[in-house]
């Protein structure tokens, strides 16, 4: 038992030293702590204009290997889980007139969505095409509590269950992200992302 566990905390530690070592770790835990954000790029800024409810202000991303980050502040402490919660839009092809259009305001033609950190299908004028995104579980941090501030990270595995299709191109391609809720234009900030090699 003994042997078994001192095992564990060597295969452990090696782990650990070999994630550090990779230069294509983006070095951003999804521990609700936002330092390792401090040099990633705003893709997009929104004024505080939603006083009361979930009221976006700034959205970045980055990416490594692995995954793609994404991180979005709010003007005032709230839960973004609450009722409808918060959806995170991909526009894969970079191209609002293809993908769901949210609100119409074109800021976002979206293929894959979340809703919380549930994934699903979108396409033009269907909100849900009912076909799944498989590989696609995110983590968050915080969830379910009041904060100003959201970090989560999506595999780079999701993609579409229909045709197999990737979620996220290779590097080098550019994509535009988006956070919503249902409460209005004024709750959508969205931008473009290049999907960088580390
Ligand atoms: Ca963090
Ligand atoms: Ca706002
Ligand atoms: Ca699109």
């Amino acid at each position: 038992m003994k042997a078994k566990l001192n095992l564990a905390v060597c295969l452990g530690v090696l782990v650990s030293i070999a994630m550090s070592a990779s230069a294509e770790n983006a070095n951003i835990v999804i521990d609700g702590k936002f330092d390792d954000w401090a040099s990633v790029p705003t893709i997009a800024t929104d004024p505080a204009d939603n006083p009361g409810a979930i009221d976006f202000i700034s959205l970045q991303a980055a990416n490594d290997e692995h995954f793609v980050y994404i991180r979005y502040t709010l003007a005032e402490s709230a839960n973004p889980q609450k009722g409808a919660g918060v959806y995170l839009s991909i526009d894969e092809d970079n191209n609002p007139s293809t993908g769901f259009n949210p609100f119409g305001l074109g800021v976002i033609g979206s293929e894959a969505s979340w809703q919380n950190d549930f994934p699903f299908e979108q396409a033009t004028d269907h909100f849900n095409t009912g076909n799944a995104l498989v590989g696609a579980i995110y983590a968050a941090s915080p969830y379910a509590t009041e904060t100003t501030s959201v970090e989560i990270k999506i595999p780079r595995t999701a993609k579409h269950n229909a045709d197999g299709k990737s979620v996220f191109p290779e590097n080098g391609k550019t994509i535009r992200i988006a956070v919503w809720t249902e409460e209005g234009a004024n709750d959508l900030i969205g931008g473009e992302y290049t999907l960088t090699a580390p």
